[in-house]
């Protein structure tokens, strides 16, 4: 898609990881998107209220891309106010995601788009999707998306700088996320933004704030593995907040030796399922965190439980409750079975 005079380019992406980050990184590189014209929004926090109203008031043609987001239920009103606004002045809508997209949200989302590339894609991640849309051909933009491809499959790598960045990221944007105010984490990821667009990896502060968490996390994470709540070696469930989830779950299963981790966050009920990647045994658990009122991939999903079901998770008996829960909708849907 080439560049347009005479328009404002804007990108709507996934706040949570380095793939909705790259999403943009590659869009501002493209497009010269400034960074008060990039937007960060998530399934849950209700950033997209805040987003929609941003971007409604942007006057003149629009080019809109939302990148690495897919849709769910209580968002539709916020993506409609945004595509309505943009279309009202003569503007397009590109929508470029990975995740499972439901032939409702199809019908009431992906239709208004002028281009849409979404659904479920076990190929391409959402900075793949830009990439290829961009036409960008640098070496630094093939090389970058190559190490968000294996971030956001949670893949393998025995290329030392990749494993580097790619924990970099995570981290950095992990501890971004914990930011006093949601005005301030924007700040600090469209930094970061700024300077993957300049074709640079990262900076010295993007290193500092992951070292800094890095320590933090893993106090957070030993603390856990102490209290992990196992159901034989089908699942181990642990219990923290303010820790990089993927990393958590990482170490969940090397701890537990079980292929199949879930961490629950007290402060925010929000859970996160990962499977093994080298356990080919282990079973799809998108079905799992669908049925529990969430949504993902086969190896990597989430869903939220209501804290205040669970005594905020305080107690011993609360937080096995809340494990019991997750475990015997596991064994319901038979998700051991479907190999
Ligand atoms: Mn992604």
């Amino acid at each position: 898609m080439r560049m347009e005079k005479g328009i404002k380019y804007v990108a709507l992406v996934h706040s949570d990881d380095i793939d909705g980050i790259g999403s943009a990184a590659l869009l501002r590189m493209k497009y010269k998107i400034p960074l008060n014209r990039i937007f960060f929004a998530t399934y849950s926090d209700g950033s997209l209220d805040y987003v929609a109203r941003k971007i409604s008031s942007i006057k003149g043609r629009i080019s809109l891309f939302v990148a690495d987001l897919g849709v769910n239920e209580p968002l539709i009103k916020y993506y409609k106010q945004i595509i309505n606004h943009v279309k009202k002045n003569g503007g397009s809508v590109a929508w470029l995601d990975h995740h499972p997209w439901s032939d409702y949200m199809i019908k009431e989302i992906a239709t208004m788009c002028d281009i849409a590339v979404v659904g479920e894609n076990i190929d391409n991640c959402g900075t793949q999707l830009v990439l290829k849309a961009t036409e960008l051909d640098s070496s630094f933009a093939r090389k970058f998306t190559e190490i968000v491809h294996l971030s956001d499959f949670n893949l393998k790598t025995t290329n030392k700088e990749y494993s580097r960045l790619i924990k970099t990221y995570a981290l950095s944007i992990s501890s971004f996320k914990l930011s006093k105010s949601a005005k301030a984490r924007d700040e600090k990821l469209r930094h970061m933004v700024k300077v993957i667009s300049s074709g640079k990896f990262d900076d010295a502060y993007i290193r500092k704030e992951s070292d800094t968490f890095e320590k933090l996390n893993d106090e957070r994470i030993n603390f856990m593995l102490k209290h992990l709540i196992n159901f034989s070696d089908k699942m181990s469930v642990g219990f923290s907040s303010k820790v990089q989830n993927t990393n958590a779950c990482d170490r969940i299963m090397k701890y537990s030796k079980c292929d199949c981790a879930v961490l629950i966050n007290v402060d925010t009920g929000k859970g996160s399922i990962r499977r093994g990647v080298n356990a080919p045994e282990t079973p799809n658990i998108n079905p799992l965190a669908v049925a529990l009122g969430g949504g993902g991939h086969p190896k990597a999903a989430g869903f939220r439980l209501d804290p205040r079901k669970y005594y905020n998770f305080k107690s011993e008996s609360s937080r096995r409750k809340a494990a019991e829960y997750i475990w015997n909708k596991a064994v319901e849907l038979d998700i051991y079975k479907q190999i």
